[in-house]
């Protein structure tokens, strides 16, 4: 398929941040657009994501000229064009964002032409690897209720306290998650007065905290209230890389006890991005000795993921299985900067039997890719922040749109 004319152009982003978006249009006429997302607590290994406005640059004087009129059998032939064009080991020539932006412009007008649904489409590129029984799989979907961290100025250390709901479809599990934020929202604004109800950068309440666990006292609390407690998991992603004031020991002690008390489903980013040695060192503490102890990821009890750790990159997640660090993964396809290689990235968490959690960015437009990509991959889980801001709506709102597709 021929690509017969593409360009870009700056668009905001949730924090009014510039970003870029790519539009192109097939040499059919079928016409697709995308944005790329932008990370806050970004980790060092990522590509190279440029200005907005030098990605738009890049589109016009690099991209353009080399794509537009040159054929493409398939989503991986335009990728690995994309990956050699840029010629770089970081993505700084032409921009990770502005390759993904290509990436997913180019896939969406392509399941356009087929007259596929997105995620039909993502699942075909993911081919074979898809468990035949996969059709049923819903990624579960993390909810992030309370901001801290990077996310929010209110000196909690942690950056994510999120809600899992264990419902079998999205529907519910919205409803679920919606309810106790709610609930999570009346009790903050009544136990710490104005202002407490106000959101941080993924839409969870961010108000001054007694301390780094009493938000899951405070979440269990409004569960509890709602008779909902049974129907969900708690996850946090301590984004450790950017926690400043604690020790590796101060950590583990939380760990402890926050195992202890909540018995969380998930934990992200327990250590600074590069310390393979101590989340491999936890996973052995509560998973068990020796490589690949401990329950494949999506069976444990227990998922301890990495995502600045292994920043989607093969490269990386290779190291982190060799040295038993994870038995759980972030995907987010911006760390990496094309489709293919995201779609890899999930081949090797699976052949792994690692949890696979494809997740949004804190900075986000209304682009509901995300949506399409972990249904399509069946991933077990999907970040996304709170069910509030229209950036982090985009994607409820397209996923229980997709639950219908799928039921048709
Ligand atoms: C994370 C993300 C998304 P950011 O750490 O997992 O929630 O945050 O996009 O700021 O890196
Ligand atoms: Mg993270």
């Amino acid at each position: 398929m021929k690509v017969s004319s593409i360009s870009a152009y700056p668009v905001l982003d949730s924090r009014g941040m510039w970003t870029v978006e790519v539009s192109l249009m097939l040499q059919n006429g079928v016409r697709a657009a995308a944005s790329a997302p932008q990370g806050k607590s970004t980790g060092a290994a990522e590509m190279r994501a440029l200005p907005a406005a030098a990605a738009v640059k890049s589109v016009a004087n690099i991209v353009a000229p080399r794509i537009v009129h040159k054929d493409f059998r398939n989503q991986a032939e335009l990728d690995e064009f994309l990956v050699r064009l840029d010629g770089t080991k970081n993505r700084a020539r032409i921009g990770a964002n502005t390759m993904l932006a290509v990436s997913i412009a180019f896939l969406r007008a392509m399941a356009r032409t087929k007259k596929a649904a997105l995620w039909k489409h993502v699942r075909d590129e993911y081919g074979l690897w898809v468990d035949p029984t996969a059709k049923a799989l819903r990624p579960r979907l993390f909810m992030n209720v309370v901001n801290g961290g990077l996310h929010a100025e209110n000196g909690l250390h942690f950056q994510e306290y999120m809600i899992i709901p264990k419902s079998r479809t999205f529907a519910e599990s919205v409803e679920v998650g919606a309810k106790i934020y709610h609930a999570l929202g009346s009790a903050l604004a009544k136990a710490k007065g104005r202002g407490a109800a106000n959101l941080g950068d993924e839409g969870g309440f961010a108000p001054a905290f007694r301390n780094d666990l009493e938000p899951f006292l405070m979440i269990r609390a409004a569960a509890r209230k709602m008779k909902l407690e049974k129907k969900i998991d708690l996850g946090l992603d301590a984004a450790a890389t950017d926690i400043k004031g604690m020790s590796r020991r101060q950590l583990k002690n939380f760990y402890k006890k926050l195992i202890k008390g909540f018995k969380p489903l998930y934990i992200e980013d327990p250590f600074g991005e590069n310390d393979f040695k101590s989340f491999a060192a936890m996973r052995a503490e509560y998973l068990g000795n020796g490589m690949g102890a401990g329950a494949p990821g999506v069976r444990s009890a227990l998922w301890i993921a990495g995502d600045d750790l292994t920043t989607t990159n093969t490269d990386r997640m290779a190291v982190a299985q060799a040295k038993g660090s994870v038995n759980a993964v972030i995907v987010k396809p911006n760390q990496i900067g094309t489709v293919t290689e995201a779609l890899n990235a999930v081949r090797m968490a699976r052949a792994y039997r690692w949890a696979v959690v494809v997740s949004h960015r804190s900075g986000e437009t209304n682009d509901d890719f995300i949506a399409d990509f972990a249904y399509g991959v069946a991933a077990d889980g999907l970040k996304l922040g709170a069910p509030a801001r229209g950036e982090r709506i985009a994607k409820y709102n397209r996923l229980l749109q997709i639950e219908r597709e799928a039921a048709e």
